[in-house]
């Protein structure tokens, strides 16, 4: 059998670029605390992202857990959000003691159908938390066009979403917040870390308060903060990363073009919409098997797969409302649509030094099942 492929692969920059970059580390023992390579990561984001104001984290959940806490949302208060996604974006406002509310998805994009919303918002809604998931956009009028009716703010789970832009406005330019994951199994990665896009100074200096214990100077602590500074070594995995990605993205573009070449209009798959006035980072590679026309389950395709090496995998199964540690407290009833995209989807594996021999193999498998 061949090698083992999973659903990713960290890209590596050569390592001699790395070690070269880490040697100023060495060399000045400056390991964390936004020392030179965070300060220089922070600013080459900015410009590649196009956004005014971003801070980096230990990863990308500590930046989304952190954000709502800086936005000060009232205890109890509800939140909106998909339940389609990783555990991260639920665990963030339950974390915060906020509710989540789950709203349904759309079944052609999977992020949160914004036609579903309104019915959700009462006196207690005081934030919406979509995601644009696998790097699909959410619909961004229609969240902008609720949030200034019902005076929502807007926190962007963005962390597919790397480097993408709606109608030539990077991604993370919209909404109160975006919040980006550079864990190592992302377009762009700093080993762990993430960041934060947002455009209000005040929200900016408790969210750095609010990663560095509340210290606002050697004798003054005025806030109850936590610890989620991103370290010297990743930051300077994330600028050798930085110099590569436009390079990465067009490799993973033509891992994602031989896919569709193989699995567009095969009846009963259902792959990602190819979304209007967006920049696309290629991220994932999700398929919904629609078991009645194309004829195996999602659970079949999973398992030939495995049993050839191929590690596929069933994101996002189970819902976050079905978790065990929310047993009792969510109707997945009420989100019909992504109880059944959920059944049904597999990531096929998917980064940029993936053979397009191993694409055509893992079709191969895939449409032998056709029946
Ligand atoms: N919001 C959303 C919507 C997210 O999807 C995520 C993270 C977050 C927020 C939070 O961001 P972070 O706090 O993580 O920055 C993986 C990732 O750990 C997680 O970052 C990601 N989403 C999620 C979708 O996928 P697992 O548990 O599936 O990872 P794991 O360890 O099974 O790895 C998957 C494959 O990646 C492996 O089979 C091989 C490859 N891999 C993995 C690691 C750890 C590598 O090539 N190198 C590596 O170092 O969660």
């Amino acid at each position: 059998m061949a090698d083992s492929i999973f659903v990713t692969r960290s890209s590596m920059p050569d390592l001699q670029e790395y070690v070269d970059e880490i040697k100023e580390i060495w060399d000045s023992h400056w390991l964390t605390n936004m020392g030179p390579k965070h300060k220089r990561l922070q600013s080459e984001l900015k410009e590649y992202l196009g956004v005014e104001q971003l801070d980096m984290f230990t990863n990308g959940h500590m930046g989304l857990e952190l954000s709502l806490q800086a936005l000060g949302l009232p205890k109890g208060s509800e939140v909106i959000t998909t339940p389609f996604t990783f555990a991260s974006t639920t665990h963030a406002i339950v974390r915060n003691g906020l509710t989540p509310v789950f709203c349904d998805i759309d079944s052609s994009d999977f992020t949160m159908d914004t036609e579903k919303i309104e019915a959700l918002v009462t006196d207690r809604t005081t934030a919406m938390l979509p995601v644009h998931v696998y790097g699909n956009l959410c619909n961004i009028e229609e969240m902008d066009r609720i949030s200034r009716k019902y005076g929502l703010k807007i926190i962007y789970d963005a962390a597919h979403s790397f480097g993408e832009a709606y109608k030539d406005k990077g991604i993370g330019g919209y909404g109160d917040v975006s919040c980006f994951s550079f864990h190592a199994t992302k377009v762009f990665h700093s080993i762990e870390g993430g960041a934060v896009c947002f455009h209000d100074d005040d929200f900016g200096k408790e969210l750095y308060r609010l990663k560095n214990f509340g210290i606002k100077n050697e004798e003054i602590i005025d806030g109850v903060g936590a610890n989620a500074k991103l370290n010297e070594f990743c930051a300077a995995m994330g600028i050798c990363n930085l110099r590569h990605i436009e390079e990465e993205i067009l490799k993973r573009k033509a891992v994602v073009e031989r896919y569709r070449f193989h699995l567009d209009r095969i009846e009963g798959l259902q792959l990602n919409p190819i979304q209007e006035n967006v920049k696309s980072n290629y991220a994932y590679f999700p398929v919904v098997f629609h078991e009645k026309l194309f004829g195996a389950s999602r659970n079949e395709v999973y398992e030939a797969l495995a049993a050839d090496g191929i590690n596929a995998r069933k994101y996002f199964y189970p819902l976050t409302s079905s978790f065990q540690c929310f047993h009792g407290k969510f109707d997945t009833n009420q989100t019909p649509v992504a109880v059944h995209i959920s059944k049904r989807v597999l990531t096929l594996p998917l980064y940029a030094d993936l053979a397009l021999a191993d694409v055509d193999r893992i079709c191969d498998i895939i449409l032998g099942l056709q029946r």
